[in-house]
C-alpha cells in the first residue's frame, strides 16, 4: 500500500517529490499547525517515504473524515495532455459505468474508454465538488465501518445528513470542528504557502473521538504546485482554464456555512 506505520507515532507514505516540497515549505509557514509535522525522506526495502506525524496516534478509537477540498480535482496540464497526447482509460470508464451505466457518451460507449479530464469532471459534477468546492471522499467511525459511497453526496441536504452521521448527532463536536475551520480559514487567508500554491486534490482530514477532542488538519499534497511568480491565487474566483484558481477557499467558506447552519442558533 501507500503507507506504512512508523515508530513512535510517525507514518511512513510513499515518496513524492511534490508532497516533499510542500511539506519542507509548510514547515516553515503560518500554516504548520494544521498540517502533519514533516520530518523528510527515509527508505524502506528500497522504497522511499516521506516520514510525518501519525495525527490519529493521540486518539482513542477515532472516527475519520477525508474531504476533499477545491471546485477542481485535476492539474490544468491534464488538460494539455488530453489535448496532446489523449490515453485512452478504460478503467476510469469502467469506474464511470460501475457507478451510473447511462454516464458514458456514445462514442466513450464505442471505445469503452474515456480520457481522464472527461472521467474528474463527471466525478466533480456527480458529487458536491463542483457546487460546494469540497466532497466528502470517506468516513470510518469509531465502530471500525467504513462508508467511501460518498460518490453522489452532492446537495447540501445530503452533505448535511452525512456530518450529523459523522459526528453521531453530537453539537459539541460539531461546534469544535466549527471553530478549527474558522481558524483555518483565517490562517489561509494569510499564508504565504497557500497564496503562491495551486492546492488540488488535498483533503482536509476531521478526527475526533469519545474523549470530546475534534481536529482537523490539511493532508495530501500530491498535486500542490507552486506557481510561477508573481501569479498568486485568491482561492475563491472562480476557475477558468488558464487562471489557475482552485475553489479551495470557497469550499471552505461553504463548508464553514454548513456546520453552522448545523448548529442550534
Ligand atoms: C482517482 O479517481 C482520483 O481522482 C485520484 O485523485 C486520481 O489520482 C486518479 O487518477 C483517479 O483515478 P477516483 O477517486 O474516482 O477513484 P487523488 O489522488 O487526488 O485521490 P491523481 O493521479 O490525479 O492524483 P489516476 O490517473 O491516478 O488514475
Ligand atoms: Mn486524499
Amino acid at each position: 500500500g501507500n503507507f506504512h506505520a512508523g515508530e513512535g507515532g510517525k507514518l511512513l507514505k510513499k515518496f513524492c517529490e511534490c508532497e516533499q516540497q510542500c511539506l519542507e515549505q509548510l514547515m516553515g509557514d503560518s500554516l504548520r499547525p494544521f498540517v502533519p509535522g514533516y520530518y523528510g525522506v527515509v527508505q524502506r526495502d528500497e522504497q522511499d517515504y516521506n516520514m510525518m506525524d501519525d495525527l490519529l496516534a493521540h486518539f482513542n478509537s477515532p472516527s475519520i473524515m477525508d474531504c476533499k477540498m477545491g471546485s477542481r480535482t485535476y492539474l490544468e496540464e491534464e488538460l494539455v495532455k488530453a489535448r496532446e497526447r489523449p490515453r485512452l482509460r478504460r478503467d476510469m470508464y469502467e469506474k464511470m459505468v460501475a457507478v451510473d451505466p447511462g454516464a458514458p457518451s456514445v462514442e466513450e460507449r464505442a471505445q469503452q474508454a474515456v480520457l481522464k479530464p472527461r472521467y474528474m469532471q463527471w466525478r466533480e459534477t456527480l458529487s458536491s465538488t463542483a457546487a460546494l468546492g469540497f466532497r466528502i471522499e470517506g468516513i470510518k467511525k469509531a465502530d471500525g465501518t467504513c462508508n467511501t459511497n460518498f460518490k453522489k453526496t452532492k446537495h447540501r441536504q445530503q452533505v448535511m445528513q452525512a456530518l450529523k452521521d459523522f459526528v453521531g448527532g453530537d453539537s459539541q463536536i460539531l461546534k469544535s470542528y466549527l471553530q478549527r475551520l474558522e481558524e483555518l480559514q483565517s490562517e489561509l487567508e494569510k499564508s504565504e504557502f497557500f497564496r503562491t500554491h495551486e492546492v488540488v486534490g488535498s483533503s482536509l482530514l476531521f478526527v475526533h473521538d469519545g474523549s470530546g477532542q475534534a481536529q482537523v488538519w490539511m493532508i495530501d499534497f500530491g498535486k500542490t504546485v507552486p506557481l510561477p511568480p508573481p501569479l498568486s491565487l485568491d482561492h475563491r474566483t472562480p476557475w477558468v482554464e488558464g487562471n489557475r484558481e482552485d475553489g479551495y477557499l470557497w469550499g471552505l467558506d461553504n463548508l464553514i456555512a454548513i456546520l453552522s447552519a448545523m448548529l442550534p442558533a
